[in-house]
């Protein structure tokens, strides 16, 4: 008994001091400032200081994530997006200082049909460096947009220009990739849907692409939310709108509804929807096959992740959808707010 109590004891010890941290040094602040991390490791300051552009001015469109407009140069489909920074409106009078294609958050929605030749060509006007990654995409490796892999930085002030053809069929997105924890928190991403080849047999009369994202404001200042003390958003955004400025999505009785619902930010999301329950049609861009499909009512979405769900509106009324980890649905830590959006089902 006195053995095994003198093991224990050894043991106990032996652990506490293994778990002991390392000798802090002498003015260690035990709680991380943003002003103490960015003296201790001055190469994560660009993440805990606001975004701050000159003359940044307010976007001129109210409405992100709208299909882009293409034209067509021997058979190729060609887009031009514009990255620069703007006041963007997340709620009605909160603005964060966003960085956008084409002036919107999310950017417009590139949609093409599988097989497409696509040349994306990429004017950076924003005060850093950019570039752009097919998310899911599977594009040739030097379109790729890895910031020293693939290819050089775009410079402020400087054009590239992505060419691939698009493949598979799925929900996709575009977003940066060039201090993406910073730049895709300020607004640098968008959708990109591939449309199947092959006319879908049991086409959905509506079609709604969600992206949720966090921000983070204080003081009239935005920073890139992010997953770490003292720089957790206090903002959450579907579309680039916090509720009640999310959209209103209306839809008829009888219809069959599909919402393709993409996790930008650096958040998990469990999305509930509230009366109807759904079926996961296709997780990440690729299909579930029929009998794989799991009929749920609550879904989380993790960063990167996209899952396309459908249901039949078979009950009138307004419905919810809505994060289930309830502090995000708040704005500045007030409810209602943040991750919700209404879907209403009329006669
Ligand atoms: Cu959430």
């Amino acid at each position: 008994m006195k053995k095994i109590f003198l093991f224990t004891l050894t043991s106990l010890a032996l652990i506490l001091s293994a778990c002991a941290p390392t000798t802090p040094s002498k003015n260690a602040d035990p709680t991380p400032t943003p002003g103490s991390m960015m003296m201790e490791n001055p190469e994560a300051a660009h993440m805990m200081e606001p975004i701050t552009v000159p003359n940044v001015q307010p976007a001129t469109e109210s409405t992100g994530g709208q299909p882009l407009e293409y034209r067509v140069e021997d058979g190729v489909k060609v887009f031009e997006l514009t990255t620069k920074a703007v006041q963007w409106e997340i709620l009605d009078g909160v603005f964060v200082t966003a960085y956008t294609y084409n002036g919107t958050v999310p950017g417009p929605m590139i949609r093409v049909t599988e097989g497409d030749q696509v040349r994306v060509v990429v004017k950076n006007e924003l005060p850093d460096p950019t570039t752009i990654h097919w998310h899911g995409v599977e594009v040739p490796n030097a379109m790729d947009g890895v910031p020293g892999v693939t290819q050089d930085p775009i410079q402020p002030g400087e054009t590239f220009t992505y060419e691939f053809t698009a493949k598979p069929a799925g929900t996709f997105m575009y977003h940066s990739h060039y201090e993406g924890d910073v730049q895709v928190g300020i607004g640098l991403y968008a959708p990109f849907i591939i449309h199947s080849k092959e006319s879908e047999a049991n086409l959905p009369v509506v079609d709604k692409t969600l992206m949720i994202s966090e921000w983070r404001m204080v003081d009239g200042e935005t920073y890139a939310a992010m997953p770490m003390g003292a720089m957790e958003p206090n903002y959450f955004t579907i579309n680039g709108k916090s509720f009640p400025a999310t959209e209103i999505i209306t839809v008829k009785k009888g219809d069959l509804v599909r919402l393709r619902l993409i996790g930008i930010g650096q958040f998990i999301h469990p999305m509930h929807l509230h009366g109807m329950p759904f079926k996961i049609v296709a997780t990440d861009g690729h299909p579930v096959p029929e009998a794989a499909q799991l009929t749920k009512d609550t879904i989380s979405i993790a960063p990167g992740e996209r899952y396309d769900i459908e249901f039949v509106a078979t009950e009138t009324g307004q419905w919810m959808l809505h994060c289930h980890i309830l502090h995000h649905t708040t704005n500045d830590n007030v409810e209602p707010g943040g991750l919700m959006l209404m879907i209403e089902v009329v006669e």
